[in-house]
């Protein structure tokens, strides 16, 4: 493993192997390393907001105390809007697309991003995570909604940050998957998981349980199949879709937020949470399905649209989606 190797010294080699590059993209992804850097400060020093004042009220100094979440949505903002690489965004915080300010200059990339998921486990020091897709665009359109509604085949590349024990940043162009370790005394994101491969079957299954009264019959019986299974699966669910799917990425194993007579369409949002992660389990030889479509192939109708998703091992999604024939009551 290279330890001396950057993310920024990663991309520019990554770069070099893209003829005819111009250097944009890794200009406009050094932005969003600044972006997860300054969100993995503020996030390690929440445990601090009692001393430092809890969001919406005064701190010690006397200033207003922002939710981290939308901290880290401002914080992706202001980073990203001004360097001439985007020409919008879209945030799971805000429901309308985000023009970038007609004082800076637009580029050809479009950003979404979901800033901080699993903000409620702050307060209670579980893992959080930041994760964004990235697609391309005309940088001379009259930019609107539809401009992101683009099947996650043609996301030109995808990640997350996952700020738990240590800050991981972990992200596909489509040549495979790269993870990256923050040594924070040397304030630089570290090769430390190149080329991520998930295991083909994995042992851990990761579903919220709680909900099993609205599952439909499919789902109960996979669960079931797997607490009866020689392979000894186990129950492992963070509460927290970064943290959950990281572990089950390196590990091996199924993440399920399946479609129940609850939400019919599952919680999880297609443009942000599950095309991104899906673009990153594929390329690393897993699968990501609602149970009968695959994840990458959905053309979103609305921008925060939900969808279901089962996501991991290949061999572990494609015995769930076996079952999926029982789906109706
Ligand atoms: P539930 C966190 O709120 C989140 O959006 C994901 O990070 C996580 O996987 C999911 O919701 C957990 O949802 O209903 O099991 O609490």
């Amino acid at each position: 493993m290279n330890i001396g190797m950057t993310l920024t010294k990663f991309l520019l080699e990554e770069q070099r192997r893209v003829p005819g590059s111009k250097g944009n993209f890794t200009a406009f992804f050094s932005d969003l390393v600044v972006a997860a850097k300054i969100i993995s400060r503020e996030v390690n020093r929440a445990g601090l907001i009692d001393i430092l004042g809890a969001a919406g009220n005064q701190n010690v100094h006397g200033e207003e105390v922002q939710k981290l979440d939308e901290y880290a949505n401002s914080m992706f903002i202001k980073t990203m809007e001004h360097g001439g690489h985007l020409s919008g965004m879209a945030s799971e915080e805000i429901d309308e697309i985000i023009k970038v300010d007609p004082r800076y200059p637009r580029g050809k990339y479009l950003l979404l991003f979901d800033p901080l998921d699993g903000s409620s486990n702050i307060d209670v020091n579980i893992s959080v995570g930041t994760i964004f897709s990235i697609l391309k665009c005309n940088p001379e359109c009259d930019l609107t909604e539809k401009d992101f509604l683009k099947a996650g085949v043609e996301q030109v590349c995808a990640g997350y940050i996952l700020y738990s024990s240590s800050t991981m940043f972990v992200y596909t162009t489509g040549h495979g998957v790269h993870g990256f370790t923050l040594d924070p005394n040397v304030g630089e994101f570290l090769l430390s998981h190149e080329n991520i491969r998930i295991p083909e079957r994995g042992k851990i299954y990761s579903i919220n349980e709680g909900n099993s009264r609205h599952w439909l019959p499919g789902t109960s019986l996979y669960i079931e199949k797997l607490k009866n299974d020689e392979k000894n699966y186990t129950a492992r669910y963070v509460g927290s879709l970064v943290a959950d799917f990281h572990r089950n990425l390196l590990k091996g194993g199924v993440f399920l937020y399946p479609a129940d007579r609850k939400s019919i369409n599952g919680k999880l949002r297609l443009l942000y949470e599950a095309n991104p992660l899906s673009f990153i389990v594929e390329q690393a030889g897993g699968k990501a399905s609602t149970g009968d479509k695959r994840i990458l192939d959905i053309v979103p109708e609305k921008l925060h649209q939900r969808v279901p998703l089962i996501i991991g091992s290949k061999k572990d999604v494609e015995e769930a989606e076996s079952f999926w024939q029982y789906r109706e009551a």
